[in-house]
Formats: C-alpha cells, structure tokens, sequence
C-alpha cells in the first residue's frame, strides 16, 4: 500500500488533532447517524489511554469512540478522495456523516477506503467506533473474559498474553488524500544486483486502476539526475555504476511513475527505494556480499503521555542514540512500526527485522520459567487452543504490502516467542511461511523469535528459518544473579544450535535483565546497574566465542509500560535507556563495544 505524499497530482490532508472522544459504557446504543454525546476530548495520534487522569478510561476494555469534522475543498471534490488511517488499534469501524465506509481488525498495519460518494459540501462528520479487545483468534493474543458488576452491567476484560500494556487509540496519522479517477494503486520494486559489475536491474511492477495509454518509469538518483527509463506496468530499469544502500549509509534512489492518457501525465507517485542484496550463506548473514553483525535492540513503540501512538520527536531521538552507541539495527518488537519509523530507517541507514503482530501463542504468559528445569512440554496445548490462522495470513499479507519497497528492512520475523516447541506447531507455521516466502517481491530472509523453551532438542520448527533468533534470559529469569552458571548455559546453547544447523547465521534478538536507574550494588547484585553490565559483558564474551553468531539485539533498548504484574514495577526495566531515554550505566560499556565492532567482517 503506498504511502500518502504530496505529488503534482494529489493532494494529502491531515485530519490529525484534537478529536471528540467518548468510551462505550454499553449501556444504551450509541447512534452514528447523531453526533457523538461525548464529552471528553483525545489527541491523535496517540494512545488514549495515557491521556486521561481517569482510570475508568485508562483501562478500560471494550470499545470506544472518536469523531472530528471536516471540510474538502471544492475543487477536489472532483477527485478520487481517499481515506487513510495508519493504524486504528485493534479494530475499526469508521463511518462518513453516519454512514459505515469501511470496518479493519488488526492495530498495527494501515487502511484505506475511498469516501467521495459519502461526502457533502460543506461540514462532514468523520466517526470511528474502536475495540481494544484481544482473544485466542487476534494478533497480539490475549486472554479475554466477561462478567458482570453489582449493577449487572457487563464487563470485559483482556488480560494481555504479553508483555506490553495494551494501548490503543487511533494510533497513527489520519490522512485524507486525492488521486485522479485513473489512478497509480501499488508499486512493487525489487532491485537485482551484480555486484562485481556494480550494476543493477530494477524490477518495478506498476498496478494502476482505470485508463492509462502508457505507464512511465523513471529512476532518479539522489542528484535529481536521470538514471534510467522504461515503458510499461511490469519493467526492468538497468542503473549502471549503482550507488548502494549500505547500513548506516543510505542511498536512496526514487523510481517517479507515470499514469499517461492522451500524452498527458495525470497521475504521479515518487516511491524511494534502496539497492542492496541480502542473503543467508555458510552461516552468515550477507548485506551487498558481506557479513553483516547485527547491532542493536528489540523496541517499543512507548512514550510517555503519546504511549503506543506515533511520536516523531522519539522517534529521532532513538535513532539518533544508537548511532552513538555505534548500533546499526534494531527488531520492530512486538508489531509493525509506523510507516512513517520505516522511511526514517530507510533514510538513516537502520537495518530493520520487521515483525508481524504475533506475540502471545503460547498456552498461558507468566514468568514462572519452572518449565525450562523440567523440560519444554511438547503436550501443552497451545496449537489446540489458538485460532489464530487467519489473522496471522492477514498480517503477513499487509505488512508486507506496506514494507515491501523499504531497503531498511532486510528480515521477516513471522512471530515473536511462539510454542514452536509444542506439537502441533510446524502445522501452524509452514503455510505461513511458504504465504511470506511467495508475497515478498525481495525474498528477504524469514525468521521466527525463540522463547527459551524452544531449544535445539525441544524445537519443532527450526527447519523453516533462514536465520536462528533467540531470546535469552540466562542469569536473569534462570540462574538469577549467577553469571558463572548462565555463562555455561549460554555457551552449551549456541554451541548445540550452531552444531545442529553449521549453515544458519545465529543471533541473540533479546538478551537483559532488569535495572533499576540509580539503584547500585558493590555486589552487582540484580536489579543494580552494575549487574545490568556485568550481564552485558558476560554475554559479549560468549557471543564472540561463537562462529556463527551475527548479531545482538538486546531487550530493551528503553523501560516501557507494561500490564500489571508482580515481577514489573512500572514497567519493564529491561532498558538500556530509562522511559525518559536517559542511559544507564551499561550504555555506556555496550557504547565501546559496539563502536569498536565494524558493521561488516566481524565474524570473517
Ligand atoms: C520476552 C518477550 C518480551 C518481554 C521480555 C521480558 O521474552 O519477548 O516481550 O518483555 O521477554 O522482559 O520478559
């Protein structure tokens, strides 16, 4: 799905702002043919839930309501007006002065429907009805029940099968835009790279809508320069003398396509693109033919008051503290990052493991690890109770329709910390597989995210991945506070992966422990920030003992919010950096280290 720019033929407004908000009490029908009877207003984007000094609002489970008004100016009217939301979380059903346009579940990928045949000149009322609600057949997964209060009113709960709260709102930028009634409707790029001849044959794949005599593509370099030209809706550019995109070293070029109809151009779209190879060989992870080392974190999307809800000013500012600390990537943990996250990443140079919404499959989340000393239970049932099959096709669908041009994202994650352990499992996640391996234009490596209880002896599902991501608690929620035993354990580990597949790339996508900024030890005693640090160079000595091993991404590059829970006092302090973004003490180690670890060659 492309993204909404200005061009010289359409026109992007945003109906970001203070909206009318209300939530749904359920008690008597709320009418969209009638303006909203709210009282309270949200900012969007942003989570509501941080918005209010109300608890009721802050957790409530159920469903809610926005609505704004606004005005198109006539002479667009004429146009194709279309209505685009980034994200509405989790489930949408939007209506156009009282009437249903469209209706979306799924809180993290965007939708679009077109409006003109709903508008009126003059003042229009734009209302949206949203549900935060999470069961067994949602990505994320949560666990949901009802019951009813003294007043016999219902209630809904979801208590989060996870480990993030459960923000929700209109998270992401509201955009109205225009096209022509003949319009450009997607565009799909995937450059082929020689790179001894430093040439490349940009395959560009056009789908239009309505009548065009010609499609146009014309690939500009970063110079506003010509690099190349072709004619049709399925075309291969040649760009000699290529510029790369290299991690930390963007280069973008923009493919400017076309809609021509009696020798004039009537519609245009400008997508940016990067050429860059990526492959999986002999074990290692290859950017443009060379081994890339990952260096980075597994994030949220979380800050204070906007909470889950897009905040650029963040977003900047994350990017821009680890590149200080020499990190060259990080995961999109637990769920697709904004559209407008992505095309920063493609600007800065960010590498990118892009994940689906998948987090929860499995039986129950709690902390209780016991299971690890005993054994993963192949028995646990958790593929009898998930009915999640269709939602998990329907993300991967729309992420990669939304992703699949941007040069920063060089890696699938199809789910983070399934049962793959469970029988049952390989069932669940081949078709998936096979689904993201046919849809991806680029055939970008896929991976799956390991829980602890997925080992090379209890997993089921290893054989699908081009690369082995692992999530590693040992000397914190196993062996805690004893880094002597969790070194061991952590070696024995890779050590059995990197034995059983010598051919897969390895890498750590979560690895800490919590630390309380400001709270020290002269023990390093957990929960200090010398522990935080100790566990960090206690994991840097064995990753730089294994072959195999491509990457760190540590857990969490920030404290974030969480559900509540015993084992979390406001949050998840996992950061390496506070909520506020102030570092702990650890950055500073992991700093040196990965300033002196080169992004290329590091494992020869
Ligand atoms: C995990 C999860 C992540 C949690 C983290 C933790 O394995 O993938 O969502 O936040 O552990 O801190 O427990």
């Amino acid at each position: 799905m492309l993204y909404p720019i200005d061009t010289e033929s359409r026109v992007v407004m945003n109906l970001n702002g203070v909206w009318k908000f209300m939530i749904d009490r359920e008690v008597e029908a709320v009418n969209p043919a009638e303006p909203l009877p709210a009282e309270e207003v949200m900012a969007v984007p942003a989570s509501f839930n941080d918005q209010t000094v109300t608890k009721e609002i802050r957790e409530h489970s159920g469903y809610t309501w926005y609505e704004r008004e606004f005005k198109v100016a006539t002479p667009l009217m004429k146009k194709r007006v279309v209505l685009r939301f980034g994200s509405a979380t989790h489930e949408a059903w939007v209506y156009v002065n009282g009437r249903e346009v469209t209706h979306h579940k799924g809180g993290f990928t965007p939708f679009e429907v077109e409006i003109g045949e709903f508008l009126e000149q003059g003042t229009n009322r734009l209302t949206v009805r949203l549900s935060n609600l999470l069961d067994y057949t949602t990505l994320p997964v949560g666990n949901y029940s009802e019951h009813s209060d003294e007043e016999g009113n219902l209630v809904r709960k979801v208590d989060e099968n996870f480990d993030f709260f459960n923000y929700a709102g209109l998270h992401r930028p509201v955009h109205l835009y225009t096209t022509p009634k003949d319009y450009i409707k997607d565009i799909s790029i995937a450059p082929e790279v020689d790179l001894d001849k430093r040439r490349a044959d940009v395959k560009v794949d056009v789908k239009t809508a309505g009548d065009f005599d010609e499609v146009l593509v014309t690939i500009i370099d970063e110079e506003g320069n010509e690099a190349g030209r072709s004619s049709g809706n399925t075309v291969s550019v040649a760009i000699d003398d290529v510029a790369l995109w290299q991690p930390l070293d963007a280069y973008l070029y923009t493919a400017k396509v076309e809609g021509i109809k009696g020798g004039e151009t009537t519609d245009v779209y400008d997508e940016q693109f990067g050429v860059r190879k990526v492959e999986v060989a002999g074990g290692r992870f290859l950017i443009n033919g060379e081994p890339f080392y990952f260096k980075g974190f597994g994030k949220h999307e979380d800050t204070y008051v906007n909470g889950r809800g897009l905040n650029e000013a963040y977003n900047v500012l994350d990017i821009n503290l680890m590149k200080k600390m020499g990190a060259n990537s990080f995961r999109t943990s637990h769920y697709p990052y904004s559209d407008e996250m992505m095309r920063l990443c493609d600007r800065e140079g960010i590498v990118v493991i892009d994940e689906t919404p998948a987090v929860g499959l499995f039986g129950s989340f709690s902390f209780d690890l016991s299971i690890l000393e005993n054994g993963a239970d192949s028995k646990d049932g958790t593929w009898e109770v998930m009915n999640t099959s269709d939602a998990h096709e329907q993300v991967i669908r729309e992420l990669i329709d939304r992703d699949k041009n941007h040069p920063s994202v060089v890696m699938w994650s199809i789910s983070n910390e399934a049962a793959t352990y469970a029988n049952g499992a390989h069932e669940y996640f081949e078709p998936l597989f096979n689904l993201a391996r046919e849809l991806d234009p680029q055939k970008r490596p896929l991976t799956n995210v390991y829980i602890m209880m997925a080992t090379p002896e209890s997993d089921q599902c290893s054989d699908l991945l081009d690369v082995i991501a692992l999530n590693r608690y040992y000397g914190w929620y196993l062996d805690t506070g004893d880094l002597k035993t969790a070194e061991a354990k952590t070696r024995k580990e890779l050590l059995a992966w990197q034995e059983k597949y010598p051919d897969k790339p390895i890498m750590y996508t979560e690895y800490g422990a919590d630390t309380v900024a400001g709270f020290h030890s002269p023990y390093g005693e957990p929960f200090s920030e010398e522990y935080q640090e100790d566990y960090y160079r206690m994991n840097s000595k064995v990753f730089d003992e294994i072959d195999n091993f491509v990457g760190e991404q540590l857990w969490n590059f920030a404290d974030f919010q969480t559900k509540f829970g015993i084992n979390r006092v406001q949050g998840n302090k996992k950061g390496v950096f506070t909520r506020e973004r102030e570092p702990k003490m650890a950055a500073r180690y992991l700093s040196e280290r990965w300033n002196s670890i080169p992004d290329f060659g590091y494992k020869k």
